[in-house]
């Protein structure tokens, strides 16, 4: 685990469960929030739909829920890890991408996954291994990912070929992909393929001739197949095409930036966070790490990013129009180097004028603290946290 995580971990248990929107049009969602991580997952209908519509699928070969999560705006805190020998999950209903529902939909997932080497289906759209009938998204040597079905006769059409695809994941990281696909007025099809939010590529799809299996799979067919290996979560199947702003997850919402100098401990000061970048959610702490113990210091932030040399260290964060905004009052550094505060959406600053945070704005934060036993400029300050908050 990465280390600025594992200092992170424990906090992360006391999220408050809340209720997680359902968007407009979600035929199924499957969040596997209900696993307990460590545990496999078994049962007839054991993995649940955590959307409106309450479509259980049945797993097989004992996939095991993990609870290693990619952060979101919403609680997630257990996903699904597929070993690649015999895991697969069916569903007893038609793929949203099939003949029997409207044109408009979007299938959207989460994966972590190593080099998958060769070819691999990850969903397989037909709970038949008979290469008929089924749409099938596949994960290939470097990540590289494929789409295409197969009409009811067979045919293929080919949307992003499995070893010639503009679209790739990425290895051992988590990775949103979405697939949405919109009819035109001449009866074809285009498909469009999002990487992490962003658009990266459309295929049409001149002759549509849609599979029409009333089932399908996460990972292939219980039989006939060497399924793909990865960690899978949220799952969500839409009966219409969302925009990237409604997607589960449109990029990494908190990421480090900036430089932090060795203090009198020896080691350089990091920010984090734990919690839900979210306004409404109001669970949101930022946290600072490795420094001198007993001393004082305060978080602040600001809406730009800056590198100037400050003190003993760098100011990572600029004023711009709007100010500095400090998180008052000033804290002491606790025994083991650390300080953590809430930064609390109904108080200032950030409730209210220019330092209020509202969802969709980024806004950057560090913590300055006292360090005379450097013998420096007395004071010092830990590396910058870029964050974007939402809903
Ligand atoms: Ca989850
Ligand atoms: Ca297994």
């Amino acid at each position: 685990m990465n280390p600025r995580i594992a200092w992170l971990t424990p906090l992360l248990l006391i999220v408050p469960a809340t209720e997680s929107a359902t968007a407009q049009g979600t035929l199924a969602h499957y969040c596997f929030e209900n696993g307990v991580p460590g545990e496999a997952a078994e049962g007839t209908d054991s993995i649940l739909d955590c959307g409106p519509n309450g479509l259980d699928g049945t797993p097989t070969g004992g996939p095991v829920y993990s609870g290693d999560v990619a952060l979101l705006c919403q609680p997630n805190d257990v996903s699904l890890a597929l070993d690649g020998v015999d895991d697969s999950i069916t569903f007893d209903y038609p793929f949203v991408f099939h003949v029997q529902y409207p044109v408009e939909a979007t299938l959207e997932f989460l994966i972590k996954a190593p080099d998958p080497i060769l070819h691999r289906p990850l969903f397989w759209t037909n709970t038949s291994s008979v290469d008929e009938n089924r749409f099938h998204l596949n994960l290939n040597g470097g990540g590289m990912v494929g789409f295409d079905y197969r009409a009811p006769n067979g045919v293929l059409h080919d949307l992003l070929h499995f070893n010639n695809s503009e679209l790739s994941i990425d290895l051992d990281v988590w990775t949103h992909i979405a697939v949405t696909r919109i009819g035109n007025d001449d009866g074809s099809h285009t498909y469009s393929f999002f990487k992490n939010g962003t658009f990266v590529v459309s295929k049409d799809d001149a002759s549509p001739s849609l599979p029409n299996a009333d089932q399908w799979t996460i990972d292939g067919p219980p039989t006939g197949f060497i399924p793909a290996t990865g960690i899978i979560d949220e799952v969500r199947l839409s009966d219409r095409a969302l925009q990237p702003d409604e997607f589960l997850y449109a990029g990494s919402p908190i990421s480090n930036y900036c430089t932090a100098n060795a203090n009198s401990t020896g080691q350089s000061a990091l920010i984090g966070s734990i919690g839900i970048p979210s306004v409404s959610t109001n669970f949101f702490f930022v946290r600072a790490g490795h420094m001198p113990a007993g001393q004082c210091g305060l978080f602040y932030y600001g809406p730009e990013e800056a590198q100037v040399p400050f003190g003993d260290g760098t100011r990572c964060v600029g004023s711009g129009s709007a100010g500095f905004f400090r998180l008052n009052p000033v804290m002491t550094i606790d025994d083991n180097g650390n300080a953590i505060r809430l930064l609390d959406f109904t108080q200032p600053p950030a409730n209210c004028g220019s330092g209020q945070i509202t969802p969709g704005s980024t806004w950057y934060f560090q913590f300055w603290y006292r360090d005379p036993a450097a013998n420096g400029a007395g004071f010092n300050l830990t590396d910058g946290l870029e964050v974007t908050f939402c809903e």
